[in-house]
């Protein structure tokens, strides 16, 4: 049985024409409600995800992921949101229980997934850094309120020192048998290098960003 329209699934993705169908499909075996986000993608990100039964926000420029997410968690009103990368192969929907059922049973306010088994590279990048994960389940309340999240392109450590500064309990939950597409499979070996080391830099960049005030609350 589907559950209600308490949860909605958000997936921003960007040029993910290939894997989102899949993501999609494993979703929709949990809710209706999924959301994917694209914002200037310039493949058929947005007409595939349509295809795949997701509700498309399609914004006309690129602006990163956290603003994606951002636009996605204002296209539903789910008391409860899982938050998918739209590259994962082998999704199911025992992933999807293992994010969200200790946050709606109350023992987590936020579960972050990490892979397990899923194949070296992937395993060994989400262990290396497994605050930067993607795959999260929370309330959707909690998660619009962390300060930077509709103006940092990665979105995560934001969320991460949202987590530290609020003291509400979060975890690590392990995803079996689940991997990612790296960036440089995705985008060919030396855009991917390169797409990776402007991510690390920005990822970088946000303590000083906060610092200087500009990883500020968001307004809707
Ligand atoms: N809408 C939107 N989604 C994005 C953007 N940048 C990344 N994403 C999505 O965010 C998710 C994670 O991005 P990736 O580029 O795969 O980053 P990653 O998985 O952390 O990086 P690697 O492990 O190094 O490949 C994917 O679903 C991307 O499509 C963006 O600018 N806009
Ligand atoms: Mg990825």
């Amino acid at each position: 049985m589907r559950s209600p329209a308490s949860v909605a699934v958000v997936i921003p993705a960007y040029n993910e024409e290939q894997t989102v169908p899949s993501v999609i499909h494993a979703a929709r075996t949990l809710t209706d409600e999924v959301v994917v986000v694209s914002d200037g993608s310039t493949d058929g990100t947005a007409r595939a995800a349509l295809s795949a039964g997701a509700r498309v926000v399609d914004l006309p420029e690129n602006a990163g992921k956290g603003p994606a997410l951002y636009a996605g968690l204002h296209a539903t009103d789910a008391q409860y949101v899982i938050l998918l990368d739209a590259d994962l192969v082998g999704l199911t929907r025992a992933h999807l229980d293992t994010l969200l059922e200790p946050v709606v049973r109350g023992d987590l306010d936020m579960a972050v997934g990490v892979f397990e088994g899923g194949g070296f590279a992937t395993d060994f990048g989400n262990r290396m850094t497994p605050h930067l994960s993607g795959q999260r389940a929370c309330r959707r309340d909690w998660l619009l309120q962390v300060p930077g999240l509709a103006s940092e392109r990665w979105p995560e450590p934001a969320i991460t020192h949202a987590l530290k500064q609020s003291g509400v309990r979060w975890d690590y939950v392990e995803l079996s048998n689940l991997r990612q597409v790296m960036k440089e499979e995705k985008r060919g070996f030396w855009r991917g290098v390169k797409y990776r080391t402007k991510m690390y830099l920005d990822i970088l960049g946000y303590r000083r960003r906060r610092k200087r005030g500009k990883a500020v609350p968001d307004q809707p």
